[in-house]
């Protein structure tokens, strides 16, 4: 009897210390990961980058802070995009998937993913702080950040381009107008179907706005405006979702374009493509064929000599990220005749990746897209770009 209390005692010791001791070893395994954990993230901040060696394409810390902003929404966009099928699966309760019930300023049906994505592009654009002002697809309006006060940029988060850039760009002149297509292709978004983001940036200069002739200063949405308002484009580029992440990016000083892959893993985009050059001629020309009422006769002539050519074949995704991605990387040509495609968002960044590829993009006349003047921010145009030798055969056609 008093063995067995004795027994008893000891028991109820031993388990009160075991508990103990596990409680400790359990705190200190969480301490330890906790550290850990911070260690990380701290230096994460430090060594990793958003976009892999970006600085050797942009020397401006504003620029750079824009372009790690719209890198980190396209993944952003691109995460949503891949988990939007999960919400359908679930009735599409969401905000992610189906139809909004509205319309854009184009009349087009807008997804839920359209505003989504707008509101992420939006977003990451504010909070660059570099950004003057802004044009979406998904927006009637050109939105006037100028208004936006310092204490309000100040609230927003540092990103690991804070840490290395030094600061939000407080103080510094916001100078930047981005115009931007947020998910281009959105009508194939539920089956799977590659899509993408699209924009360009343009630089609003207050002392070269003065040049109206007249003394005037330009506002920057006219300055974007104004003649030959393509080749005012500084940079632009496009984000492709397809089978990987790809982002590229022309820019007009450097007169390169380069590419970057996301790593799902790290979410940092790699370095991919440092010099992208157009084949002087390639196999595919890409176009809608229920389209070819919309075309000039010269145009119907390229298409016939397309298909009794031996070596041309067809290929059409209709997304148009990633129809010019495909005409980028194998060479070829894209056609979209006048109707639906936007000049400052569409036409004038797919046609400067071309350009500074050593490609060409003309419209229907057989001007160069970028020498094109726009006269509103949502302006549509035709497009047709590719490769050299192909755009010769093309010119030829048109009679040019
Ligand atoms: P979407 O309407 O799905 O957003 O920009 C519009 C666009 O897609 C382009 O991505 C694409 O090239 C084109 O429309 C496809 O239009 P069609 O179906 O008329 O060929």
């Amino acid at each position: 009897m008093l063995r067995s209390k004795i027994n008893t005692f000891f028991e109820g010791h031993n388990t009160f210390y075991k508990s103990e001791e596990k409680d400790a070893r359990e705190k200190r395994t969480k301490e330890t990961r906790q550290t850990r954990q911070t260690r990380e993230r701290e230096g994460e901040c430090r060594t990793r980058k958003m976009i892999e060696r970006l600085e050797e394409e942009f020397s401006d810390p504003a620029l750079i802070r824009l372009m790690e902003k719209i890198a980190s929404a396209c993944t952003e966009i691109s995460d949503a995009i891949r988990v939007q099928a999960i919400d359908d699966s679930k009735g599409g309760t969401g905000s992610l998937s189906g139809r909004a019930n509205s319309t854009n300023i184009q009349g087009e049906e807008q997804m839920k993913l359209d505003i989504y994505s707008h509101d992420v592009f939006e977003k990451a654009c504010r909070e660059s702080n570099a950004c003057i002002g802004l044009i979406s697809e998904e927006v009637e309006e050109y939105i006037d950040l100028r208004g936006v006060e310092q204490g309000e940029q100040q609230q927003l988060a540092p990103s690991s381009s804070d840490q290395q850039h030094k600061g939000h760009g407080l103080g510094e002149e916001k100078k930047y107008i981005v115009a931007f297509d947020p998910l281009d292709g959105s009508s194939n978004v539920a089956y799977g179907v590659s899509v993408g983001s699209i924009f360009s940036v343009f630089e609003y200069n207050k002392t070269t706005a003065k040049n109206d002739g007249e003394g005037n200063t330009r506002s920057p949405i006219e300055e974007v405006l104004k003649p030959q308002t393509g080749r005012n484009v500084m940079c632009a580029g496009y984000c492709v979702y397809g089978s990987s992440t790809d982002l590229v990016i022309a820019t007009r000083k450097n007169t390169r374009v380069v590419g970057w892959t996301l790593d799902p893993f790290s979410k940092t985009y790699v370095k991919t493509r440092a010099n992208i050059s157009i084949p002087m001629r390639g196999k595919i020309y890409s176009i809608n064929e229920g389209y070819e009422h919309k075309f000039s006769e010269g145009m119907k002539k390229y298409i016939r000599d397309c298909k009794d050519s031996p070596t041309m074949m067809a290929r059409y995704v209709g997304s148009m990220v990633a129809d010019v991605h495909r005409t980028l990387l194998a060479g070829g040509t894209f056609h979209y005749p006048l109707g639906k495609l936007r000049m400052l968002y569409e036409c004038f960044p797919m046609a400067l990746v071309i350009e500074v590829a050593g490609g060409l993009s003309i419209s229907d006349t057989g001007s160069n897209t970028l020498d094109s003047a726009v006269a509103s921010i949502h302006e549509r145009g035709a497009i047709h770009l590719g490769s050299k030798e192909n755009m010769d055969d093309l010119k030829k056609c048109l009679g040019l």
